[in-house]
């Protein structure tokens, strides 16, 4: 299995959270992402999540998600919303913290999917019933969605490796996989182009980009 976040796309030019170029330094993520910012100012989270699908619908999938896609056993869990997984060629994708591409309506739960980027209104609206749309991501003090993260626990509990590619590994509950697999006897290889706050627990240090590192260990 693998579970990947923001640094498996940095190298198809999307800002990572927490990095030098982080998307949070222009912004903190208790002011856009979550429930409560949305509430306050729905066109201030959807300027900022229309500014980053902007930056997603021009990105490629970089030789990192390209090496994951040709893997047809691994499960795939990504935090990344960003959807390069599935344009790489993967199949199986559990996204456990959403969509980007999602938009759903906060009356009426109906979802539309679409790569339109800039959008023509924000906040969008519904096609149904006309209420607001919110995006199909998972904000902070929000449950992850009940499949996926039933699957990605299925996972962690019965993998014989598991790769950590590109995370930060400060979100949790994403980055309790890590320790889950660990006690269930998988080997961890993390592969990253710094320390993160579960290198300490890995068998496996790979230091450098995924997009070199995952084409050599995988292909
Ligand atoms: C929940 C979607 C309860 C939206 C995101 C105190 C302690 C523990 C937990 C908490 C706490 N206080 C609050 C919490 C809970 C909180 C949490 O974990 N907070 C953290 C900050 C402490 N978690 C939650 O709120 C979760 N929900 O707990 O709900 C509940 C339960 C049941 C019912 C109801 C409620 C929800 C968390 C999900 C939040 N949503 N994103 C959006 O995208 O806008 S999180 C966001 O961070 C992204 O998803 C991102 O993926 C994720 C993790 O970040 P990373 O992907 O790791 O990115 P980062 O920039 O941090 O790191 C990049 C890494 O890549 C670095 O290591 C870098 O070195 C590396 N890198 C860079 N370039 C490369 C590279 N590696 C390889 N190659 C390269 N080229
Ligand atoms: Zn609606």
């Amino acid at each position: 299995m693998a579970l990947t976040g923001a640094g498996v796309s940095a190298e198809s030019g999307i800002p990572t959270f927490r990095g030098a170029d982080g998307l949070w330094k222009k912004y903190r993520a208790e002011d856009l992402a979550t429930p409560e910012a949305f509430e306050a100012d729905p066109r201030l989270v959807w300027e900022w999540y229309d500014w980053r699908r902007q930056i997603i619908a021009k990105a490629k999938p970089n030789p990192a998600h390209l090496a994951l896609a040709e893997c047809p056993r691994l499960t795939l869990i990504t935090q990344n919303v960003d959807g390069l997984h599935d344009l790489a060629g993967s199949r199986d994708v559990l996204k456990v913290h959403g969509d980007i591409w999602i938009r759903r309506c906060i009356a009426c739960g109906h979802e539309e999917t679409d790569r339109i980027a800039p959008l023509p209104v924000l906040p969008p609206l519904c096609t149904r019933c006309g209420a607001i749309q919110r995006p199909g991501v998972v904000w902070f003090g929000e449950g992850l969605p009940a499949y996926e993260w039933m699957r990605a626990s299925q996972a962690a509990e019965g993998a014989d490796v598991f790769l950590v590619i590109g995370t930060s590994a400060q979100v949790y509950p994403a980055a309790g996989l890590v320790p889950l697999a660990r006690r269930s006897g998988a080997k961890i290889v993390e592969v990253n182009v710094a320390r993160s706050e579960v290198s300490s627990r890995v068998d496996v240090f790979l230091e450098g980009p995924a997009g070199e590192i995952l084409p050599q260990l995988l292909l």
